[in-house]
């Protein structure tokens, strides 16, 4: 039960009274949120709605990520992992090399893969199909969450198919759910410098509408603690409220907070663990109808996972195995990998529940084998 701080300012007041009778959050709210310098007051008040939502429980998962290939044709400002093809460091995987990757999975109790990559100039619609059902072939259980809107509107493309078309025929082939990825900031005075030319922000909202309206749930993300000011995060937010008002098909919001290694922003650095928690909080806040918040322990780093949960998390994404390259490319941790009984410490130690969840967020309830 979260109790009202004592002494709060008349702002404070305002917004504790509007978040506990339950009334979302305007944009000047969530504005008066981030210029606040009380962090005890945000957490208290994310605590408040993230305990209504999920009592002390925060959610992990068993999982593992496939990086098909870094060959990239954007250039985006932020990126340290994408590459020419040719370049030094890029990498391709053939559809077998993709099968040996799920084979090292099977029996291990893993439930999640999560496959995003470059944006390939050559592989359409019917390369990524057949990855998915090779996978599937492999690990008929798993829940496949793969491809960001960046990348599915370039295999549309390429495939001369409709969003509709190019989505259904991935569901067909064992596509579960979308991530998050490639949402970056969507007000255009950001997105112009930092990815002008990837998939715009209508057209990810396009693609995310498309996949809630055809039953595949999906994942929101934004690219935070670069270039942007707090206007843009609150628009960025304020777009996939009303989203989320139409379809209800997120699952989760993701801030990823941006990583400044071997990048073309470098020079600006990255922002504090004050402003991480900041941000935490106020997603909470202000995305109301988006029932969860991940913290992507990798990016963050362990401690600062931890902390999160008290500032509106509740869940930390997952075991993770050392699979996934965007992050250590940009600074993050080296080798992600946590063994559920790591993660299970680290959720307890911090004094929330740890709870197992699959994809769709139901409890795992007993877990065949610890991986
Ligand atoms: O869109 C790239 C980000 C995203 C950097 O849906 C960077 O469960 C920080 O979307 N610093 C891809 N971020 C990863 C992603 C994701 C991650 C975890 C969980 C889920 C999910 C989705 O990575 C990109 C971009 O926003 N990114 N470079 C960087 N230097
Ligand atoms: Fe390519 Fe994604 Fe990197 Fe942009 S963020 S350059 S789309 S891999």
């Amino acid at each position: 039960m979260t109790v009202k701080p004592p002494k709060l300012s008349s702002t404070e007041n305002y917004l504790w009274e509007k978040v506990e009778a339950g009334h979302p959050l305007s944009d000047e709210d969530a504005l008066l949120l981030y210029e606040s310098k009380n962090l005890g007051f945000l957490g208290a008040l994310a605590s408040l709605v993230r305990e209504r939502l999920h009592g002390k429980v925060a959610y992990y998962n068993r999982n593992f990520h496939i990086e098909p290939t870094n060959i990239c044709i954007y250039e985006c400002a932020f990126c340290s992992f994408a590459r020419k093809p040719g370049e030094e460091g890029s990498w391709e995987y053939s559809p077998e090399e993709i099968e040996a990757i799920a084979a090292k999975y099977v029996g291990t109790g893993v439930t999640e893969v999560h496959i995003v990559g470059g944006v390939h100039p050559k592989r359409g619609i019917e390369y990524y199909a057949d990855i998915i059902r090779r996978i599937k072939r492999i690990l008929p259980q798993i829940h496949v969450k793969a491809f960001t809107a960046v990348e599915l509107k370039v295999m549309c493309a390429r495939s001369r198919m409709s969003y509709e078309e190019g989505l259904l025929a991935l569901k067909e082939a064992g596509l579960d759910s979308l991530p998050g990825g490639g949402a970056e900031i969507f007000h255009p005075e950001i997105r112009q410098q930092i990815c002008a030319t990837k998939a715009s922000t209508e057209e990810w909202l396009e693609i995310h509408r498309t996949a809630h309206r055809l039953g595949i749930p999906s994942n929101a993300t934004m690219l935070y603690g670069h270039i942007e000011s707090y206007h843009h995060r609150v628009h960025h937010m304020r777009l996939l409220r009303e989203l989320q008002a139409e379809t209800g098909g997120f699952n989760c919001f993701i801030p990823l907070k941006y990583r400044k290694e071997n990048n073309a922003l470098s020079h600006i650095g990255e922002v504090s663990i004050i402003e991480d928690l900041k941000n935490y909080a106020v997603s909470r806040l202000y995305l109301h109808n988006i029932p969860h918040l991940k913290a992507y322990w990798p990016m963050i780093g362990r401690t600062a996972a931890q902390l999160s949960l008290s500032f509106g998390v509740d869940d930390l994404d997952g075991t993770i195995d050392d699979t996934t390259k965007i992050y250590s490319m940009a600074g993050g941790e080296e080798h992600p990998a946590m063994s559920k009984e790591e993660l299970e410490y680290l959720i307890s130690s911090a004094g929330y529940i740890p709870v197992e969840r699959d994809s769709l967020y139901r409890p795992v309830q007993s877990p065949p084998v610890t991986a």
